[in-house]
């Protein structure tokens, strides 16, 4: 008998030590914060999108508190989340109607849970220019979203001044040096204005230990990765981890090549990156035609080749802009900038606008 204890209580104890290495070593290859998403991102593996729900589900739950001294913390794992989310792009809200329907949302497109301390801080930037209506459409889902994970957020607009050719990842620079100005963001998640996220467990946090490619699958590519060292679409970067890969390159003018930079310097600089899993990355892109003034950037291969070389002194201590306002708007912060940029007019093709460097 004592000896089929003991005997019991070694193996109970090799179990014990067995499940902390195995536990460590899950900590090691996916980081805590992985972890922690997946705790939080229960059902876990897939889901079904056939089944959604309206995105202001849910909302009217989190109600102020009359005495702020009995606030605490939120949990960790907000309470109504609901998975998938009913995104479509028939009926254009007003941005009078988007106001209404937010009534927590302060000026300048920021927000706190009026009931409890959030656990997060999280930067929105959108590079934008003559897209108001994908504008529209991604403030009306993006606030209840965000809201529904009980985070601190705040919504920045980088709009580029002029008409001269686009250039995504200098507005990208300029709305990370401006929000850190407002505050000392966890996160910050670079987005396109015409992607909408379809699940809210997809957090828009950031992973402390790697650069997170959010946008994982896109309708616009059958809900699967282009190829597998694609960083376009959303992303979130901590201040830290922006620091270390300098930013983002300033000299992509036009369609193409930064995100391919931004994977490249994350990996010079000595990381690598983490990726939202597919099932859980759904967005759907607003369809739409290249913008005018973002014609392809043809040099991008030849930057690319480059960018061993120059990432150290191109990024954001090489931001070099003129900036022309900050407004807070109601549902976002507005900043306008101009980011340089020589336009020149071709003597043959009057009618295109040019801008190199
Ligand atoms: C892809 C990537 C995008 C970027 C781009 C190449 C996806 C979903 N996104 O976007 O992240 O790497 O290729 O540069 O694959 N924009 C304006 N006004 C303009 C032009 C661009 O606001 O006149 C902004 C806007 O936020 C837009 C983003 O720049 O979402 C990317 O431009 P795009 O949507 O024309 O390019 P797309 O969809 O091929
Ligand atoms: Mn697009």
């Amino acid at each position: 008998m004592m000896s089929s204890l003991h005997a019991d209580k070694s193996l109970f104890l090799l179990f014990l030590v067995f499940s902390q290495i195995v536990f460590i070593l899950i900590l090691y290859r996916h980081g805590a914060s992985s972890l922690l998403q997946g705790f939080l991102a229960s059902p876990q593996g897939s889901w079904d999108y056939s089944k959604t729900h309206n995105v202001y589900t849910n909302l009217s739950v989190f109600i102020p508190l009359s005495d702020e001294k009995m606030m605490t913390h939120c949990p960790l794992k907000s309470p109504i989340l609901v998975g998938p989310i009913t995104v479509i792009f028939a009926k254009l809200p007003s941005e009078r109607g988007i106001v209404k329907k937010n009534p927590f949302v302060q000026s300048g497109g920021q927000y706190r849970p009026p009931h409890c301390f959030a656990h997060y801080k999280s930067a929105i930037i959108i590079p934008h220019r003559n897209r108001e209506l994908h504008l529209r459409y991604l403030l009306y889902y993006l606030h209840p979203f965000l809201q529904r994970q009980q985070l601190h957020y705040r919504i920045y607009v980088i709009h580029q001044a002029g008409n001269g050719t686009f250039n995504r990842a200098k507005l990208l620079n300029v709305g990370v040096k401006e929000a850190l100005k407002n505050e000392d963001w966890d996160c910050l998640i670079m987005h396109d204005v015409d992607l909408i996220p379809e699940n809210d467990y997809n957090l828009y946090i950031c992973d402390h230990r790697y650069p997170k490619h959010m946008s994982s699958a896109m309708d616009k590519f059958k809900y699967s990765l282009p190829y597998w060292s694609y960083f376009g679409g959303v992303s979130a970067v901590t201040p830290e981890q922006y620091l270390r890969m300098n930013g983002f390159p300033n000299t992509y003018w036009g369609w193409g090549g930064e995100d391919d930079d931004m994977f490249m310097r994350i990996q010079l600089a000595g990381m690598t990156i983490s990726r939202t899993p597919l099932s859980l990355g759904h967005y759907k892109m607003i369809p739409h035609k290249r913008d005018k003034e973002n014609q392809e950037n043809k040099i991008r291969f030849t930057l690319l080749k480059k960018t061993k070389r120059t990432w150290k002194q191109d990024g954001i201590n090489s931001l070099d802009i003129q900036l022309i306002s900050v407004e807070e708007a109601q549902l976002y912060t507005n900043i306008t900038v101009d980011v340089g940029g020589i336009t020149i007019l071709p003597p043959e093709k009057s009618k295109d606008i040019w801008t190199f460097l």
